[in-house]
């Protein structure tokens, strides 16, 4: 490709700022304008910032707009606003509502001729990518997805949506026990209960009540009511001091038997010292990816699933031929 790729960034957070170092790393990519709700005389980027409403003068400007907006209540209002307009790619995360973010999203980018990349990152992103690897090669087996140990930033942001909640940091646990007897070739059975155990550190308003914003994380259906969760309540400074970094990674197996009944084992494995920053080179790869996609007419919304493996790469499929 002779001409870099256009990128803007809307939402500035630790998502943002992620794919603003991946994309000032990658030579094909080059980053134009940060879009912020806040104000952008504020934001210290290394490319000027606007306000979302400013977006609309960059259409001729930005081949692909990578949306770091959370997914509770930005996605589902920015991503069809700006699939109207740009080719986009985000990492919306609640598992449960993808489709219906997809059909939102295939509606107005479809109409658009635009293409969204939805729900890229690790998980989801890479590890739906090998648990569908896994059950396309071993359709005879068992699929087993490991969390952390480390910080959800989806889980932290649920709680930190709890009323007389000022703070607050998630934890997911595996259990070792588990992955060992997995990758011993157990196949067990094991419910959500036994697999991961969660662990939430919340700094509360002086006035809210402890038991009730304990009791109100717990019941969390989707997030909490599934797992044992232990809350316990620190102080802002023991938080900033303590678990302020935003390590994660986990595991993905794929236990299963082939023909003559011979065992086989599948396993990808991340170790992550940031999160955020680690999604965010998945999300600047897609962006790349979608706008391979784009110009070889495709449109709609699209998931990992959809990305042809290549298109990700910033090298020639001669030159990935010849490599890897
Ligand atoms: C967990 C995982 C984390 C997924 C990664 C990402 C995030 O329970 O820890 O929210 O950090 N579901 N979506």
């Amino acid at each position: 490709m002779n001409n870099t790729v256009k990128i803007g960034i809307v939402g500035y957070g630790n998502l943002g700022r992620g794919v603003e170092l991946a994309v000032n790393r990658s030579s094909d990519m080059e980053l134009v304008a940060v879009f912020t709700r806040r104000e952008p005389s504020s934001i210290q980027a290394s490319v000027p910032a606007y306000t979302i409403e400013d977006a609309a003068k960059f259409v001729d400007k930005i081949d692909v707009m990578v949306l770091c907006g959370g997914s509770a209540t930005d996605l589902p209002e920015q991503g069809p606003l700006f699939a109207r307009s740009f080719h986009t790619v985000d990492s919306f995360d609640r598992h449960a509502k993808i489709p219906e973010y997809f059909a939102a999203m295939d509606e107005v980018a479809t109409a658009a001729g635009k293409i969204s990349v939805i729900s890229t990152g690790w998980d989801p992103g890479l590890f739906s990518l090998h648990r569908m690897l896994g059950e396309a090669i071993l359709p005879e087996g068992n699929e087993y997805t490991f969390w952390g140990k480390g910080v959800s930033q989806g889980h932290s942001d649920a709680i930190r949506r709890v009323p007389g909640v000022k703070n607050g940091v998630q934890y997911t646990i595996p259990s070792e026990d588990a992955v060992q007897r997995v990758r011993d070739g157990e196949n067990p059975d094991l419910t959500t209960r036994e697999k991961h155990i969660r662990v939430c550190y919340v700094v509360k308003d002086v006035h809210a009540d402890a038991d009730k914003i304990e009791s109100e994380i717990k019941t969390m259906p989707n997030y909490f009511a599934d797992y044992d969760t232990t809350v316990y309540f620190i102080t802002e400074e023991q938080l900033q001091a303590e678990h302020a970094a935003m390590p994660h990674g986990g595991t993905v197996l794929r236990s299963g038997t082939t023909g003559s009944g011979n065992k086989q084992i599948m396993e990808f494995g991340l170790q992550l010292g940031s999160n955020p920053e680690f999604t965010a080179s998945v999300v600047a790869a897609s962006a790349r990816a979608a706008y391979k996609m784009a110009a070889a007419g495709q449109r709609g919304a699209k998931t990992i699933f959809d990305i042809p493996p290549a298109y990700l790469s910033s090298e020639s499929p001669a030159s990935l031929r010849k490599r890897l």
